[in-house]
């Protein structure tokens, strides 16, 4: 008998444990947690993306090999602020006239759901850290819970100077723990680690490889200078390139910087350098996943917000619409539907970020979304896939990208197309050669039709009187021209 009680109890309690076991699981099989990590300029310097054959970036490799990893994915606006805004909100910068790093896209688009309300508002618990939005353009209240976390001041290391011009570059004297990505992520492993009783979204942001590329000097170790290897730059390439083109390449600013200053390896490595460190704060955050009990019931998305040229068609930065500014990284682990090692060349965009979060997690998908869910190629990265990838910088200016070809049209008319199975440097512009004529316009048909102004609707710009209508239209030429030399030549702002 009077063993009776504590077995009693042991089977109690194991009894509670189990149950709770239960009550969890049958949770998480309806709604799966969410972990989203977005990561500042990073283009496709990832060594499984081979964008840059010396990038060592094993833990986003890692994450990659265990679910689908899209090969040709691409921003919907080469930018942090606008990509960032329709991204989050599933408003494509054509739809709503966000456009640039300068115009505040809250009160534009604020008639809609963003990703993390529309997941609250669905039972789930939303935190988020670091850089999601834009910088100065943040909306907290998107969250339940929002951290913005700041590292010491990672200046260059002692006989070091800051870059070149805009180029920003030098190793740091700090360490790892010091730097503000490493208390966002330890700021996202406290939010993991808390009881939850609800599924959560938790956003991570992480800032670099954003300027300036001052990280620790081990992250430079390991790229040696006199090893570096420089991108792939043809001096003639803006020639056959339209003024509107060679107007967002801006030659003459950080490329010849660059190049005058004989300072090219060094740069390039600092990107390496921020790249790789921003590649363990990413392995910071997926080991504490997969040391949690979310492990096995939680998607993972990451994506980079745009590409990055370093010299390519003789610029730099993104601000531009050639690979080297659309193409970023695009992952998805969603256990129970995709598979490891899933590679997915079809053309993708951003916008379908949104849909796909939704769709994997059983919530609808709201009708403002643009973009299509990506889950069938989740579910087999090899599916026949009818859309193409399309990217806007400035108004009316786009890039269409399909599994083979870049059409990019501007504002004025002026076209690009090429080749990306013959010509994956887009060296050669295909686009005056009159056999390809009726590709032009089958690709041209994914073009939008609309084309808000600059910062959206504004009562200037509703439908003109017939009577002034010449006038109105004189003046909106001449608005949408000085925007197109706004947005290509003014120094845009980070
Ligand atoms: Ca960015
Ligand atoms: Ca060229």
């Amino acid at each position: 008998m009077s063993r009776f009680p504590s077995l009693f109890a042991l089977l109690g309690i194991s009894l509670v444990g189990w149950l709770g076991v239960i009550d969890r699981r049958a949770h998480s099989a309806e709604k799966p947690n969410v972990l989203f990590i977005a990561v500042d300029d990073l283009n496709d310097w990832v060594h499984h993306l081979g964008g840059h054959p010396q990038t060592i970036t094993p833990q986003i490799d890692a994450l990659a090999a265990r679910g689908v990893t899209f090969y040709n994915a691409h921003c919907a606006a080469p930018s942090c602020n606008p990509s960032r805004a329709a991204l989050m909100t599933g408003v494509r910068p054509a739809t709503s006239g966000v456009y640039v790093n300068s115009t505040d896209w809250r009160p534009i688009i604020n008639q809609v759901d963003s990703i993390p309300m529309h997941f609250a508002k669905h039972g789930y618990d939303t935190a988020g850290a670091g850089k999601i939005y834009h910088g100065g353009f943040d909306r907290d209240s998107d969250w339940q819970r929002y951290a913005h976390k700041k590292g010491k001041e990672a200046a260059p290391a002692p006989g070091h100077n800051d870059g070149v011009g805009g180029i920003r570059f030098a190793p740091t004297n700090i360490g790892d723990a010091e730097m503000g990505d490493y208390a966002t992520v330890d700021w996202c492993i406290e939010q993991l680690n808390q009881p939850h009783d609800k599924p959560f979204f938790l956003a991570c942001g992480l800032h670099k490889p954003h300027m300036a590329w001052n990280v620790p000097q081990k992250y430079y170790d390991m790229y040696p200078l006199d090893k570096i290897v420089l991108p792939k730059v043809l001096d003639t390439d803006l020639d056959d390139v339209p003024p509107s083109g060679v107007k967002m390449a801006r030659p003459e600013g950080d490329h010849k910087a660059i190049i005058d200053s004989g300072r090219y390896k060094e740069a390039v490595q600092g990107y390496l350098a921020a790249i790789t460190f921003a590649d363990a704060m990413v392995g910071r955050m997926i080991a504490a996943l997969d040391a949690s009990p979310h492990k096995n019931n939680t998607v993972i998305v990451l994506w980079g917000d745009h590409g990055w040229h370093l010299g390519e068609k003789l610029h730099w930065r993104k601000f531009s619409l050639w690979e080297e500014a659309t193409r970023a990284p695009l992952i998805f682990v969603a256990p129970g539907v995709t598979q490891a090692g899933g590679v997915c060349r079809q053309p993708v965009d951003f916008m379908s970020i949104y849909p796909t979060l939704a769709d994997l997690c059983g919530l609808p998908i709201p009708k403002h979304v643009e973009g299509p869910s990506l889950r069938p190629l989740l579910l087999d990265p090899a599916a026949a896939w009818p859309h193409v990838a399309l990217t806007t910088w400035g108004r009316n200016n786009h890039a269409i990208r399909t599994d083979r070809r870049r059409y990019i049209r501007y504002a004025n008319g002026e076209e690009e197309l090429y080749d990306e199975q013959g010509d994956p440097q887009e060296w050669t512009n295909l686009a005056g050669r009159p056999e390809h004529a009726a590709l032009k316009s089958q690709l041209a048909q994914h073009l939008p039709q609309i084309n808000k102004p600059e910062g959206g609707d504004k009562p200037q710009d509703a439908p003109p009187q017939p009577a002034k209508s010449k006038v109105k239209g004189k003046k909106q030429a001449k608005r949408a021209k000085k925007l197109i030399q706004a947005t290509t030549t003014v120094k845009p702002t980070e």
